[in-house]
C-alpha cells in the first residue's frame, strides 16, 4: 500500500490591500476545481476566544500593550496548529491567508526587536510555499482606500513592507515574490502554476518547523 500523501501548507503574505484574499481564494477554487481536498483559512482566526480579544484590538476598540497583542496573534496561530497539522497529515492541502510572518512584521513596524518577534513562531509548521504579493512602497503612497482598522496607514504599511522584504531575503528558499501590480490573472497564473509543481513534491516529505 502507498504511503497516504499529504497536503501542502501555501502560505499568502504582503501588506494590506495587497491581493492576497483574491489570489487565496483563486488558488483554493482552482485545486478544489481539480479535485484535490483543500480548505481555506485566515489568520488572525477571530472566531476563537483569542482571536476576538485581537479582533477588538484590530477594529480600535480595545487597546494593549505591544507585547501582549503581538503574543496574542502568535498564540491565535498555536491554537490552531493540531487541528492544522492533522487536516495536512489526512491529505488536505491549506490555503492561509497571513501567518507567522505578518506577525513579525506589523509588531516590528511598530519599533519591536525582530528576534523577540520571531521567537515564539519557532515551531510552528513550516509552510511549503510563501507567495508574497509585493506592492511597492510607491504604490501604497498613492493609495487612499485604506480602512478604519488599526494598522491601515500608509505610512505604517511602508514599514511593514520592508520588514517582509528582509524575510523574504533570509527565507529564499521556499518564498516566492510576486509583483502585486499586475493584473489579478497574471498573478493567478504565476502562483497556480507554482503550486501545481508543489503539490505533488511535497505530498511525500515530513512536515518541517519554523526554526
Ligand atoms: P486581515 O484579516 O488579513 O485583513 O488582517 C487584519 C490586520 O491584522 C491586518 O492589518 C494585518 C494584521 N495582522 C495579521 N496578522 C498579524 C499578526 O500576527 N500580528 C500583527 N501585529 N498584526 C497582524
Amino acid at each position: 500500500m502507498s504511503p497516504l500523501k499529504r497536503g501542502a501548507l501555501i502560505v499568502f503574505e504582503g501588506c494590506d490591500r495587497s491581493g492576497k484574499s483574491t489570489q487565496s481564494r483563486r488558488l483554493a477554487e482552482l485545486l478544489k476545481s481539480k479535485g484535490i481536498p483543500t480548505e481555506s483559512l485566515n489568520f488572525p482566526a477571530r472566531s476563537t476566544n483569542i482571536g476576538q480579544v485581537v479582533n477588538g484590538y484590530l477594529t480600535n476598540s480595545k487597546d494593549l500593550p505591544d507585547e501582549v497583542i503581538h503574543l496574542l496573534f502568535t498564540s491565535n496561530r498555536w491554537e490552531l496548529m493540531g487541528k492544522l497539522r492533522q487536516k495536512l497529515l489526512a491529505g488536505t492541502t491549506l490555503i492561509v491567508d497571513r501567518y507567522s510572518y505578518s506577525g513579525v512584521a506589523y509588531s516590528v513596524a511598530k519599533g519591536m526587536d525582530f528576534e523577540w518577534c520571531y521567537a515564539p513562531e519557532r515551531g510552528l509548521i513550516k509552510p511549503d510555499a510563501v507567495f508574497y504579493l509585493r506592492a511597492a512602497p510607491e504604490s501604497l503612497a498613492k493609495r487612499s482606500e485604506f480602512g478604519e482598522e488599526r494598522y491601515e496607514k500608509v505610512e505604517f504599511q511602508s514599514r511593514v513592507s520592508a520588514v517582509f522584504d528582509r524575510i523574504c531575503s533570509n527565507e529564499s528558499t521556499y518564498w516566492h515574490q510576486l509583483d502585486a501590480s499586475q493584473t489579478a490573472d497574471d498573478l493567478h497564473s504565476l502562483i497556480a502554476g507554482t503550486a501545481e509543481k508543489l503539490l505533488p513534491q511535497v505530498a511525500t516529505q515530513p512536515l518541517d518547523k519554523l526554526s
